[in-house]
């Protein structure tokens, strides 16, 4: 009796084996813990999650709905082994969330937590070109970019770019004294002469950037070895030939550039040594006086400096100049280069600083925008919340331009098209430590937030 009851269960057990019925495991599955995204980009991040014990893998879920109700492709439940999955193929802008469930065997736990992440870039960003929206203004302006002359192949998508939105032109170097002058009387005109003739062919505006100024000085110069009335006869003569060589084609001209030291004294540089503190109105004269004699007495005289908002010493110091160059009627305009970051000037700030040209009567540009937003080296990315903070400093300072007096707008100027073109991220002139994206373009050329600021605040 005994052994027939031993007999029994032993086959009682062994039935139950080979039904293969769940064996009831020491410890359940535990539902996994997703935790935030990393590596952010415009169409990829990456999802992680905590590593649950005894998990062969994860099944994953990306959706654009926290309710889940569609997938993104690809995404509906794909197994991982790794507590890791690069999630790619997404479009820019644009918010996502995902789950996990740990799975062992036939067991699957529930979802985990729902993460939420937004892909950087921009997304559907009004696409109304900026100098349209300029010139349905009661005021117009001219909306400017610093250019390269070998973005204007034509079909290219600077040019197409340009042409669509941009109404006026700097060149971002090409203009300047190193490049052109090549000896005493002897000049290299290729690039300048692309770059007018673009401006002149398409009914843009053109902006000479700059006569005269002291980081853009010629070797030949830098080393020269005649007398100082000799060094100030050829940057009479360098003054002179390129105004006449492009009266009429060329609007403006920053004469001198960045005169005033971050101190607010004059800067010492090499035109100060040699041509003594009367040199700044010596260059407008000669400017003038080449202008007048070629037949263009329309000609506009800029004088362009920076960080004139922030720095009051040196505001002071420049309006000291300006004040100097109207009273032998030798100016039209100010230059405000506007090298600013997400933080600062402040709108209090800029308003004071162009007020200053305002009420003198002069023409306000707006030279060589850009907005950094990584001043401090504190993202790796273009975060969202940077990325809104770029777009209300671009809007804040159109609307100052904007809310200008007819009489003394003239050209708002962003310093470049893409972000990885921008001269700011690692600059060394600024010290800046780190990558930027300062300008209204991303690098794929895709609309930022920062053009909607702008268009915003032409409203
Ligand atoms: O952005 C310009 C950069 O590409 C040139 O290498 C550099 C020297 O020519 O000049 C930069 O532009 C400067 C402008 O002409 C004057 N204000 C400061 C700008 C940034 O350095």
């Amino acid at each position: 009796m005994r052994i027939a009851l031993l007999l029994l269960l032993t086959l009682l057990n062994c039935s139950k084996e080979e039904t293969g019925s769940p064996s009831k495991p020491d410890t359940a599955l535990a539902t996994p813990f997703a935790s935030n995204a990393s590596n952010i980009t415009d169409n990829s991040f990456t999802a992680n999650w905590v590593l649950v014990p005894k998990a062969e893998s994860y099944l994953i879920d990306v959706s654009t709905s926290n309710s889940f109700s569609t997938f993104v492709t690809g995404y509906s439940g794909l197994e991982q082994s790794a507590t890791t999955v690069e999630v790619t193929g997404l479009s820019s802008g644009i918010t996502y969330f995902y789950r996990v469930r740990a799975k062992q065997g036939t067991e699957i736990t529930n979802n985990s937590n729902v993460i939420t992440v937004t892909t950087t870039g921009v997304q559907a960003e009004d696409p109304t070109y900026l100098k349209d929206k300029a010139n349905t203004l009661a005021n117009p302006f001219f909306v400017g970019v610093a250019v390269k002359a070998n973005q204007l192949t034509e079909g290219s998508s600077y040019d197409v770019v340009l042409k669509n939105e941009f109404s006026s032109i700097t060149a971002e170097y090409e203009m300047k004294m190193n490049p052109i002058s090549t000896g005493s009387g002897s000049y290299s005109w290729e690039a300048v002469d692309k770059i007018v003739n673009y401006g002149n062919n398409n009914g843009i505006n053109v902006h000479g950037h700059a006569l005269v100024w002291h980081n853009a000085v010629p070797d030949w110069l830098s080393n020269f070895s005649g007398t100082d009335a000799e060094f100030a006869l050829e940057i009479k003569k360098y003054i002179t030939d390129v105004v006449t060589r492009y009266a009429g084609k060329i609007k403006s001209w920053d004469v001198v550039n960045e005169a005033v030291d971050d101190n607010g004294n004059m800067r010492n540089t090499i035109f100060l040594q040699k041509m003594g503190s009367n040199y700044i109105k010596d260059c407008y004269q000669w400017a003038r006086d080449a202008a007048n004699a070629a037949g263009d007495t329309n000609l506009l005289l800029f004088y362009n400096d920076y960080a004139t908002s922030t720095n009051i010493p040196k505001q002071n110091k420049v309006f000291t100049i300006v004040d100097d160059l109207m009273t032998s009627n030798l100016i039209d305009g100010v230059g405000f280069q506007m090298h600013n970051t997400y933080l600062s000037p402040t709108k209090e700030q800029i308003e004071t600083d162009i007020n200053r040209a305002v009420v003198l009567g002069l023409k306000i540009h707006v030279s060589e925008l850009d907005i950094q937003v990584n001043q401090n080296n504190d993202i790796t990315y273009l975060t969202e919340e940077r990325s809104l903070a770029q777009k209300e400093k671009y809007k804040e300072i159109v609307n100052i331009y904007n809310a200008l007096p007819e009489a003394n707008k003239y050209a708002l100027t962003v310093w470049g098209f893409k972000d990885n073109e921008s001269w700011i991220p690692y600059s060394t002139d600024l010290n800046h430590p780190g990558n930027d994206w300062p300008l209204l373009y991303n690098n794929k050329f895709e609309l930022k937030k920062a053009h909607t600021g702008f268009l915003e605040g032409l409203d």
